[in-house]
């Protein structure tokens, strides 16, 4: 079947490059781009882009039957750090937009959605290394508690509605086309920024806060791989593992193609949030039920990103 595509926060981090891989995939003209803020070149010249408020209902649902959407992936959010400082509106926004698209879709007006989850939704409870997919959750951050929440709502729309809706848990993403902005991860993106201008970074983690970390080009290979997959039969929200990273390793890899460079350390409230997360994940069912396998290490993903940061 054709698909009418609608990429719902498509200009930041990960909309970005979704936005474009998609359209590589399914044509320039089948996937709109939609945000309240307009992107960067590529976005913007690729294709259709429309401004839209993901809380929005009556926007949302206009656009979706105007456009006759097939497939939405709902990927508006406030990350962990920007929404420690502002809870409610970190609440507001990432649930009000995630049961906006929930409701539309039992309404019918698309197939199927895609709905991201985090590492985010672990706690400090939960096993930190290879942490299983089903476990101990208890998030204690608002992030956290809006993907772990989000996930029930998910798996409700599933059971209760038979809504085709499909998540996968991101470890944190580390790219170069878009700044992550507001995460606990973003240290693994401006640390390659740094390095380049400055040649020395001061992260904001401390040298051991060792995470569950992954290259954008496998984050966007695993979620149009889920999304192709046939209607699965039960909703899960699916771990998915690249690499386990820490500052210092990273900041080692780095001086491989820059020895030069230096790196300091001043850890602030982010350092709580990530001493909360798993420090590696287990994968086992998204490598039995579709397959997945990451592509990247530190080492080539280094190279990729010094590459181009520049
Ligand atoms: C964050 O740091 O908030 C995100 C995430 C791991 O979900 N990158």
């Amino acid at each position: 079947m054709k698909q009418h595509i609608l990429v719902i926060g498509a200009c930041g981090q990960i909309g970005t490059e979704l936005t474009l891989k998609l359209r590589q995939l399914f044509g320039n003209e089948n996937v709109i781009a939609s945000d309240i803020h307009p992107g960067n070149q590529e976005i913007m010249q690729s294709g259709l882009f429309l401004n839209l408020d993901a809380t929005d209902a009556t926007a949302v649902k206009e656009l979706l039957i105007s456009h006759k959407i097939t497939q939405v992936y709902m990927m508006a959010a406030m990350l962990s750090a920007t929404a420690e400082k502002i809870p409610m509106k970190a609440w507001d926004l990432n649930m009000t937009a995630l049961l906006n698209i929930l409701e539309l879709g039992r309404e019918g007006l698309y197939n199927q959605v895609f709905w991201p989850s985090s590492i985010g939704a672990f706690g400090p409870t939960s096993p930190k290394e290879h942490t299983p997919q089903n476990t101990l959750m208890s998030p204690t951050t608002v992030y956290g508690i809006s993907k772990y929440t989000g996930e029930l709502w998910c798996q409700y729309y599933a059971n209760r509605y038979g809504l085709d809706v499909r998540t996968v848990r991101y470890p944190g993403l580390i790219s170069y086309k878009a700044q992550p902005g507001g995460g606990t991860t973003d240290y693994a993106v401006e640390i390659y920024f740094e390095a380049l201008k400055a040649n020395k970074y001061t992260c904001f983690l401390s040298e051991n806060a060792t995470l569950p970390m992954m290259y954008m080009d496998d984050a966007i290979r695993a979620t149009y791989t889920l999304m192709a997959q046939p209607k699965m039969a039960v909703y899960k929200a699916y771990n998915i593992a690249g690499m386990s990273l820490n500052p210092k390793e990273m900041s080692k890899s780095i001086q491989k193609q820059l020895p030069d460079f230096s790196i300091s350390y001043q850890p602030d409230f982010r350092q709580a949030i990530a001493e909360s997360w798993p420090k590696s994940i287990d994968d086992s069912e998204a490598k039995a039920d579709w397959n997945w396998k990451p592509e990247f290490d530190l080492d080539r993903m280094t190279k990729v990103m010094l590459a181009h940061c520049k």
